[in-house]
């Protein structure tokens, strides 16, 4: 018999009062055509071609997150208390700085935290768990003690860090291996119930820009990420608890890194929230000859908006208040659409 030929649905976002329209998953955006593709070619189909199953998870409205109406686009404030990230390394190590900077990014319009001890940049060693702990959870305390409301996530790969964080009063674990760095990582996300972030990664930080290769960039990454949520349902953690990224520069060529947020809205079928990270990030230096990290925000700015187009739920930034304003302006722009 002939193998049937896997086929993905890339929702192409469009007028709300095109014929036919239907919201994308719950949101502002509309679509009633998609990109059907396979690994032999690509060709436009009405929505109404799309198979049930698969249009149902386009379609759903997500789950609230932490509180979190995912319905309008919402800006995860980055806060790295490193000494060594690639564009705010160093700046807010000491608890009482990185307690000025969450509450600036907060006044802003950062709707969560994200905080991270272990930087993940390419060529970045690993941080042993020790160092991790003593970096980020006196940081979460202080942030707790101090009545800091909004939701508080961790950036770690490990599930000893992401556990005492929760403890300290983190709400969600963001884990740039996709629960696969550390063996304890599904169980510890299955039993704290926390919400969990499964972002791409080719290889590890030290070695991941050295050489990536995709058969299909956009359809290995969908491909990896399905199975990181399949083996996420086997081990007890339900596709309600569950976002999923790309992973923006990590194992990726310029190329790879435009394809991915090109077809973001494709992720959209995996039926979870799409998160974005492109701050600062190297495609963008690559791109416009911009060698200084924190002078790349009229880049980010771009990159961030053309993933809301793909119906983004989530941007990962370092400049909270400018791309709130952007937002703010894209939004009343799709004003009827969000
Ligand atoms: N990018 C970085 C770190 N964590 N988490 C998610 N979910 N998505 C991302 O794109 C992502 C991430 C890398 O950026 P940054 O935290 O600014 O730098 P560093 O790793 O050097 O601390």
């Amino acid at each position: 018999m002939e193998e049937v030929e896997k086929a993905y649905y890339r929702p192409m976002p469009c007028d709300p009062a095109a014929a036919g329209a239907l919201r994308l998953a719950g949101g502002g955006l509309h679509f009633a055509s998609a990109e059907r593709i396979t690994r032999r070619g690509r060709r436009i189909v009405p929505a109404g071609d799309i198979p049930p199953d698969k249009l149902a998870r386009l379609t759903a409205p997500r789950p609230r997150l932490c509180g979190l109406d995912l319905a309008r686009p919402r800006l995860m404030g980055i806060l790295n208390v490193t000494p060594d990230s690639f564009s705010d390394g160093g700046l807010h190590v000491r608890p009482e700085d990185a307690l000025a900077r969450a509450e600036a990014m907060r006044a802003e319009g950062a709707d969560l935290i994200d905080i991270g001890g272990e930087s993940t940049r390419p060529g970045a060693e690993d941080v042993p768990e020790a160092e991790e702990l003593r970096r980020t959870i006196p940081v979460i305390r202080a942030l707790r003690a101090a009545g800091f409301a909004a939701p508080i996530s961790i950036d770690t790969r490990k599930a000893s860090v992401a556990r005492a964080a929760a403890e300290a009063g983190a709400d969600l674990f963001n884990d740039v291996s996709a629960l696969t760095f550390d063996a304890e990582s599904l169980a510890f996300a299955r039993a704290s119930g926390l919400p969990v972030i499964l972002m791409h990664a080719q290889g590890d930080p030290k070695t991941m820009q050295a050489d990536p290769r995709y058969e299909d960039v956009l359809l290995d990454v969908y491909d990896w990420l399905e199975a990181r949520i399949a083996a996420c349902e086997a081990a007890g953690i339900p596709r309600a608890r569950l976002m999923v990224d790309p992973g923006i520069g990590f194992g990726k060529t310029l190329a790879h890194n435009l394809a991915l947020i090109r077809g973001l809205s494709l992720f959209h079928g995996l039926g979870c929230p799409v998160l974005l990270g492109v701050s600062r990030k190297g495609f963008i230096g690559a791109l416009t000859g911009v060698r200084e990290a924190g002078q790349r925000l009229g880049g980010s700015v771009a990159a961030g908006l053309a993933g809301l187009d793909q119906g983004a739920q989530i941007l990962r930034v370092h400049d909270v208040g400018v791309t709130k304003q952007a937002i703010d302006v894209w939004l009343a722009l799709n004003e009827g659409r969000t």
